[in-house]
């Protein structure tokens, strides 16, 4: 595979490739040149027919401590205007197959806005979500009072964003921030079973399914259900539905083929 700075990669056997943000000495901070690799492997993942759902994760100790402060901090308006700085970051949202992100420790600032760019939360014991920017003198720029306010109410996303204050694995599970929390050395494992789990199935179908929860948080009722009902109908133009469904009557495991 291909050699990088700060993630180490890997394709498994079963259609799951596996990230994980190597930065140990900054505690998974995301700088420019992180995020500008995680893009890069995460796009290679989307583009490899291989591939069919991915895993992303840090280490024990931190998923990510947040956007890498000490690059910030001496930035002027007019630079981080001019250049969209971390404009980048959106394009983990435009990644088209799964991601299912397995987060141990500190997912903070940014680094919870990552997690939240994902499809999958899956929590271990000693994670902690929080908002810290304002800290900082500054704000969440990648989500953090728009994707927490939508997941876990506003009033306790103003509290984390307003004050700073953490939410742990648990409280983070009982608010829909999580699927589940794991003891913390399963983390990763509990989200490559995730990740196999979903790529059993025709890469199509679950792009169609991740785009359609995914608008949900954009339409109305009316237009996502509509939506829906359109993509719904289109997967009758795929022979994977087609084998899907006379596996069940034959009483077989279906065969796909991602046609
Ligand atoms: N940026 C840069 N370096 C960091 C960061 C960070 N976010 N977090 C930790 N580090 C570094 C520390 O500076 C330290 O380095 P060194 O040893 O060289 O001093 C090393 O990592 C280890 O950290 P600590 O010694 O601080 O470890 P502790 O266990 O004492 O504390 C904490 C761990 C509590 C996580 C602490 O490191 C901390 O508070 N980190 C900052 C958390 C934070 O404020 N995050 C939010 C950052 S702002 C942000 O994310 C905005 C996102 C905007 C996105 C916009 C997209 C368009």
């Amino acid at each position: 595979g291909q050699i990088w700075e700060f993630l180490r990669t890997e394709k498994r056997e079963n259609g799951v490739a596996v990230v994980r943000l190597h930065r140990p000495d900054a505690l998974n901070a995301l700088s420019g040149p992180l995020m500008g690799e995680l893009v890069s492997a995460l796009r290679n993942m989307d583009n490899d027919p291989e591939v069919k759902a991915v895993v992303l994760t840090g280490s024990e100790r931190a998923f990510a401590a947040g956007a890498d402060i000490k690059e910030m901090k001496d930035k002027n308006y007019a630079e981080v205007y001019k250049t969209a700085m971390l404009e980048a970051w959106s394009e983990v949202s435009d990644i088209r197959k799964p991601i299912v992100a397995g987060v141990n420790g500190f997912a903070l600032g940014g680094g919870c806005e990552l997690a939240m760019m994902c499809d999958i939360i899956i929590a271990g014991e000693n994670a902690v979500f929080g908002q810290p920017e304002i800290q900082l003198g500054t704000i969440p720029g990648a989500g953090g009072t728009q994707r927490l306010t939508r997941v876990v109410g506003k009033s306790l996303a103003m509290e984390m964003c307003l004050t700073g204050s953490r939410l742990d694995a648990h409280l983070a599970e009982k608010r829909g921030l999580v699927s589940r929390v794991v003891p913390t050395e399963q983390t990763v494992d509990e989200g490559i079973k995730v990740a196999e789990k979903i790529a059993q199935f025709s890469t199509p179908v679950i792009i169609a399914a991740k785009d359609c929860v995914n608008q949900s948080q954009e339409l109305s009722l009316q237009q996502g259900l509509k939506y829906e009902k359109a993509l719904f109908w289109s997967t009758f133009a795929l022979s994977d539905r087609l084998e899907g469904m006379t596996a069940f009557k034959d009483k077989r495991k279906p065969n796909f083929t991602d046609e």
